[in-house]
């Protein structure tokens, strides 16, 4: 291919503008996502430069004219002739696709995915883009438009030697993008990720339009803090963070991790800092390591009997937070979303790293061996003990064709692309609702006072849960291993509960339970929060209903604030009769309903969220609900 580059300028300009035609296959997408992505693609150049040694700060800003500028202290894109090209290498870097940062200097190449495409591919999409070397004591210049150079190369300024670097600053194709406005919260999680994996790599964000903020992450413990700031609203059940690293078959490894008290895994791997959701062969490795090393050590200090089972990595991995990070020369991703590891080198290599410097912590570490072995232990009697129950509800629900739970007042309808769940907080409410609904198709299931906290209990007490058996039984898919979603009965599940503070934690609660047993439905946008309005207001036989304290306002304004306007502020559901709630909460026609939604790129952030919403520490959780419920987006209506 290089040779062909070369032969002509046209060639270059075909390439761009087939990226112009069809951004999609280049960048994922035109949504938000994408105009994100430009950032992390020229972010990623950077954190290249990081790598390999040269450069410790990047910082991204967010500019009033929402174009973003990226400046970094690294050696500066090479500017002299490059010889295949015959043109300067900082040109081919923003016009030449795939021409990625490397110029002969070691370090990884972030490819695969969607990522790595290259600074051209941003160049391409950007209405204009503008580019400063700080090198050798001078700096030098470029500017483009919609990828075709307008300026050319040329020094426009000196500069002193310790200030090498590169900036560059673009904007956004708004005729490209459906979106051109930035959110500074969607690049602050990705980049305090990259800083996590990016040992000693400070990276700043700072944002110039209205709202001034600006944020700086710098960890010199990289992945361990990163494990450390996962349990930050847990209880651990050991002090320090378990490390290993390597390098094993030109494989860089590095994993951290620590167990707490609760129940669930939540292990992140990354490849060449590139998150891999779908895990792969280094997560695989990982977990093979940790099995055998743990059942090695458990029957050599006799925690496990000779007539005793080994351990299940399950049960090994219950409450364990662990991030994987591997930098592997030529990755390959895998599945249908490219976004698992293939390299059998990286599960071969993360298994000996970790088998190795594991065994030995165990050996050093005995407390924190035997108390992570315990753990390990109960959950496998927990397991045997959860089997069990549920095994009895599978024959059960075989035996008389699935007895749906008594609370439950169905909808007449078997469609389930027509029909409608509400979950509903207390028995009283639920009487309304159950007055209230459209019988053929809204089917009402109450639920008593709190539902179980998935997150604080063993797998054991959640299947006899009799709040939790009902949710599973009424929603017909099944959970976890189980679970099938052409057998989901219902098209939409709302919860509807109080709008106010406990009403809030029972979403959460909810919204916990499903996200852990069946994230599907979440994913698939079968999950909904209902909206009960705050207030209610007559006036001349008129009637008024506020969802907010603002609408409330507007409201007001447009009728006029008089002396007789009556103001009803709803407490909760159980204040409205049957007809109020059908008007303003469960008709299809006039209602207002939230849809819960999982963006998979904030995967680990929703877990942040939910964890500490959930955890242990009561001072997060309550700043968490106050600051109201972030999980939730789209207005449906
Ligand atoms: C490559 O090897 C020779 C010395 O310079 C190395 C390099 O290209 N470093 C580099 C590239 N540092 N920073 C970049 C870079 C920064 C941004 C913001 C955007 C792009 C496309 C590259």
């Amino acid at each position: 291919m290089s040779t062909e580059y070369d032969a002509s300028q046209i060639q270059i300009l075909e390439g761009l503008e087939a990226v112009r035609v069809r951004p999609g296959m280049y960048i994922g997408s035109i949504s938000s996502r994408g105009l994100h992505h430009l950032v992390y693609e020229i972010v990623d150049n950077s954190v290249d430069e990081a790598l390999a040694g040269f450069c410790t700060e990047i910082k991204v800003k967010i500019n009033e004219d929402n174009s973003i500028t990226v400046r970094d202290n690294g050696r500066g894109i090479p500017v002299d002739i490059q010889q295949k090209a015959g043109k300067p290498a900082l040109e081919v870097v923003f016009t030449i696709l795939h021409a990625g940062g490397k110029f002969g200097g070691g370090g990884y190449k972030t490819s695969g995915g969607l990522h790595g495409v290259g600074a051209s591919v941003v160049n391409a999409l950007s209405t204009w883009l503008d580019v400063k070397v700080y090198k050798d004591c001078k700096i030098y210049h470029m500017r483009f438009e919609k990828g075709k150079v307008v300026e050319d190369i040329k020094v426009i300024g000196e500069c002193s030697p310790e200030e090498s670097g590169t900036e560059v600053s673009f904007l956004p194709d708004a005729g490209i993008f459906e979106e051109t406005v930035y959110d500074f919260d969607i690049l602050k999680v990705r980049l305090r990720e990259t800083a996590f994996l990016t040992k000693a790599l400070k990276i700043t964000l700072i944002d110039k339009r209205a709202e001034k903020r600006e944020m700086s992450f710098h960890y010199e413990g990289g992945i361990k803090e990163f494990v450390t700031y996962l349990n930050k609203s847990k209880s651990p059940i050991y002090e320090d963070v378990i490390y290993c690293e390597g390098i094993k078959e030109k494989v860089v490894v590095e994993v951290a991790m620590q167990h707490n008290d609760t129940y669930t895994e939540s292990i992140y791997t990354f490849v060449n800092n590139i998150n891999t959701p779908e895990g792969g062969t280094h997560l695989s490795g990982f977990k093979n390591a940790l099995t055998k090393t743990f059942n090695e050590y458990a029957r050599n200090n006799k925690l496990l009997k000779e007539n005793e089972e080994n351990l299940s990595g399950e049960d090994i991995r219950e409450g364990l937070v662990a991030i994987i990070s591997v930098k592997i020369q030529d990755p390959q991703f895998e599945g249908q979303t490219k976004q698992k590891l293939g390299n059998s080198e990286a599960q071969t290599a993360v298994n000996a790293v970790v088998s190795e410097q594991l065994t030995y912590f165990l050996e050093q570490n005995p407390g924190v061996a035997k108390l992570i072995s315990e753990k390990a232990i109960t959950a496998q009697r927990a397991r045997a003990a959860a089997r069990k129950a549920r095994d009895l509800t599978r024959r059960k629900s075989a035996l008389d064709g699935m007895s749906l739970p008594g609370k439950l007042a169905d909808c007449s309808s078997k469609n389930p692309e027509e029909c409608e769940i509400f979950i509903v907080e207390g028995d009283s409410a639920g009487g309304s609702a159950k007055s209230a609904r459209k019988r053929d198709t809204q089917a009402i299931l109450p639920l008593r006072g709190k539902i179980l906290n998935v997150e604080k209990a063993r797998l054991d007490k959640i299947y006899s849960n009799a709040e939790i058996k009902a949710m599973i039984t009424a929603f017909g898919t099944g959970i976890q291993k189980d679970f099938d979603i052409s057998k989901l009965r219902y098209n939409k599940i709302i919860i509807m509960t109080d709008a106010d503070v406990d009403g809030a934690h029972i979403d959460t609660l909810m919204l916990t339970f499903i996200y852990r047993f069946m994230p599907e439905l979440i994913k698939e946008g079968h999950v909904y929060l209902a909206q009960p309005p705050l207030y209610k207001l007559e006036k001349n036989k008129k009637v008024w209903y506020a969802y907010s304290d603002e609408e409330l306002d507007n409201i007001l304004k447009e009728v006029g604030r008089d002396q007789n306007n009556k103001i009803q502020r709803y407490k909760g559901l159980g204040e409205m009769d049957a007809e109020q709630l059908w008007e303003t909460t469960m008709d299809p026609e006039r209602r207002v309903l939230k849809k819960v939604v999982l963006d998979d790129s904030m995967l680990s952030e929703t877990d942040i969220t939910f964890n500490t919403l959930m955890g242990d520490q009561v001072a997060p959780r309550r700043e968490f609900i106050e600051a109201n419920a972030k999980y939730v987006s789209n207005l449906d209506i």
